[in-house]
């Protein structure tokens, strides 16, 4: 059997529901050996503290190559830049994820290249330089409008309703309908973002694709406006090697869950309960260990995230409502205009000495 490894170690360091699976997928397209170190998220979402330890910003994915001959072990970070550098060097058991570059007989001309390439090297930057950038501001947005206590919620969620309406929206909605235009002129009709073999690049879109497509294109109307895109993202997700992939995470971990962003976007589904941050049933495959909770605590989060579902009038809820609505206004009045003109709340001039004042 060869060995694709050319005697080097490989590891990867995976976060659950996070860019690091594309990589994982990658080995596996390689047919390459590898050991896999697998990290939970924290409660607050973001990687644990080891992650530093293995490259300064402590993000996921990384990988190491212990080479032999070579001293010291190499760290790479950085999806696109990990990409490259394996398919670079262990690229022989699938030399088609990388698009010849030149037409015939224009090799190393400008403007010689073979449009499949050139896609290929686009996509290699736009994933993490466009798409993800808007894919995040919308989860950091989410995190706005519903972690706050809940009497500063009415405020956070206008904030947070403002910056989707006049910005992510249109960004998101923009670059999905640029990517189904792109599947529609694919070359050689498609059906992959290069032409009609994989390519790296899909298994590097792969990510944020999967993830719009569980946000998103779960709203019927949505999946209508991109069609190729949401079969784009099935297609991706029925390829053996992303299989592969998830079954390894399966064996490992006791269940997958591909993103953060599955959970259900409130402006397109308005009618279902909106999951709480802490809602293990958002998981694609099954509820992720680290995210259980207490089922009390789970119960609690999600009546808090819908207790306007449930509002109902009764003597309390009308209680309470009158002394929000009528009580306090009317106390506050009141002390107003008792108060009117007694205390002379003026800031202090230049003039005045400081008895006078
Ligand atoms: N552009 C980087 C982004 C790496 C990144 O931000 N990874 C996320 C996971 S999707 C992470 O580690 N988040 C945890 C944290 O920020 O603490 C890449 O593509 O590798």
């Amino acid at each position: 059997m060869t060995d694709y490894n050319q005697g080097c170690k490989i590891t990867l360091y995976w976060l659950e529901q996070s860019r690091s699976h594309r990589i994982l997928w990658l080995l596996e397209e390689l047919q390459l050996k590898y050991e896999l170190k697998t990290y939970k998220r924290r409660a607050d979402k973001l990687a644990p503290a080891e992650l530093k330890e293995v490259h300064p910003l402590g993000k996921s994915p990384v990988i190491t190559i212990e080479a032999p001959g070579v001293s010291k072990p190499l760290v790479l970070a950085e999806s696109g830049a990990i990409v490259e550098y394996l398919v670079d060097h262990f690229g022989k058991a699938r030399p088609s994820l990388v698009p010849a570059r030149y037409q015939e007989g224009h090799e190393g001309q400008v403007g010689g290249e073979r449009e499949e390439w050139m896609r290929y090297r686009y996509f290699m930057h736009y994933v993490e330089g466009s798409l993800m950038p808007f894919l995040v501001m919308t989860l950091v947005n989410d995190t706005v409008r519903k972690s706050p206590p809940f009497f500063v919620r009415p405020i956070t969620s206008i904030v947070a309703g403002q910056v989707e309406a006049q910005f992510l929206t249109r960004n998101v909605e923009g670059n999905l309908a640029f990517l189904e235009d792109q599947l529609k002129t694919a070359p050689e009709g498609g059906p992959f973002l290069c032409g009609k073999e994989l390519s790296a690049a899909d298994i590097l879109i792969s990510f944020p694709v999967i993830a719009a497509h569980m946000r998103v294109m779960q709203d019927k109307k949505q999946k209508d406006r991109y069609p190729l895109l949401s079969a784009y993202a099935e297609r991706l997700q029925g390829i053996d090697g992303y299989k592969k992939a998830v079954t390894k995470i399966e064996q490992v971990e006791g269940s997958f869950s591909a993103s953060m962003y599955n959970l259900t976007s409130p402006a397109t589904n308005a009618d279902e309960p909106v999951p709480t941050r802490f809602n293990p049933t958002a998981t694609m495959a099954g509820p992720s260990k680290s995210l259980v909770l207490d089922p009390a605590l789970q119960k609690y989060y999600e009546l808090n995230a819908n207790r306007y579902k449930y509002f109902r009038w009764n003597p309390r809820h009308a209680w309470i409502s009158f002394i929000y609505m009528a009580a306090i206004p009317a106390a506050l009045t009141f002390v107003a205009y008792k108060t009117e003109g007694k205390y002379e709340l003026r800031g202090k001039r230049r003039e005045d000495t400081i008895s006078e004042w």
